[in-house]
């Protein structure tokens, strides 16, 4: 619980958490670690790693150098049961609950699960919410499950609701990543006001002021990927993470 703890703690003391998705496939091994020390000074709270398609990045080797080069965690982002990687410090145990594939739901967690339990990485059980983003994302085809329309807050908050009832850690409104529109703020509000449990918001979040809307909005942990995909956009990420950090601004 280690790592979830730690969550809940930058919750508290900042208001929210900002996590970035790193992909294998697409981040040079060259500048990351010019990458890690940004990420560092801005106080990123943790690095998602992983994806619904992995195509030649080296998930062990970037995990290792990030190991080597810097203090923030390691969470597995998993797109399948091969990224059970025992060298990450935790990993979203991801159940695709706005879908009805089982494997999705429970299948590959019982392959995953004996795999966790010998690697001793900690698992954070997270009910994975997709939400219809504007077109068809990576994850909506490769799970081959429908979204949650965006003008249904309330199937949102159903399932939301659903997840923590059944005793799950974390629920993640996603709207994809590179997706073209954000998870609607009010279906965010209207989510984080129901349930009790953390929620995650990512997919389209390009600028400090959207990523500044979804935690007014209520959302306890704000995921950015394909933006800090370009170098020149690496010098924003410290004002991305003040965005987020929001209640850190108020103190000062
Ligand atoms: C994807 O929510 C994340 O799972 C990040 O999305 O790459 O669009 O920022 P972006």
């Amino acid at each position: 619980m280690k790592i979830y703890n730690n969550i809940l703690k930058a919750i508290e003391e900042k208001g929210a958490a900002y996590f970035i998705l790193i992909d294998p496939d697409k981040i040079s091994e060259n500048n990351l670690s010019r990458f890690l020390s940004l990420a560092e000074e801005a106080g990123v709270d943790g690095f998602l790693l992983g994806g619904s398609l992995l195509l030649s990045g080296d998930l062990k080797s970037v995990i290792k150098r990030i190991k080597e080069e810097s203090q923030i965690p390691i969470i597995i982002f998993p797109g399948s049961v091969s990224q059970v990687l025992p060298e990450a410090d935790a990993l979203l145990y991801i159940s695709l609950i706005s879908g009805r594939n089982a494997d999705h739901i429970i299948g590959n967690h019982v392959l995953a699960a004996p795999m966790i339990k010998k690697s001793g990485i900690e698992p954070i059980s997270t009910g994975y919410i997709l939400v219809e983003s504007g077109k068809v994302t990576t994850a909506e085809y490769m799970s081959g499950s429908k979204p949650i329309p965006r003008n249904k807050p309330e199937i949102a908050v159903a399932t939301a609701l659903a997840a923590e009832f059944m005793g799950m850690k974390m629920v993640y409104l996603e709207g994809g990543s590179g997706a073209e529109l954000t998870v609607p703020n009010e279906m965010v509000k209207y989510v984080s006001s129901q349930c009790s449990i953390p929620v995650i918001v990512g997919g389209g979040i390009r600028d400090p002021k959207t990523a500044n809307e979804k935690v007014l909005s209520g959302a306890k942990v704000v995921v950015t990927g394909n933006y800090f995909e370009k170098e020149e956009n690496w010098s924003l990420i410290k004002e991305f993470a003040d965005a987020i950090h929001y209640k850190l601004q108020i103190k000062v």
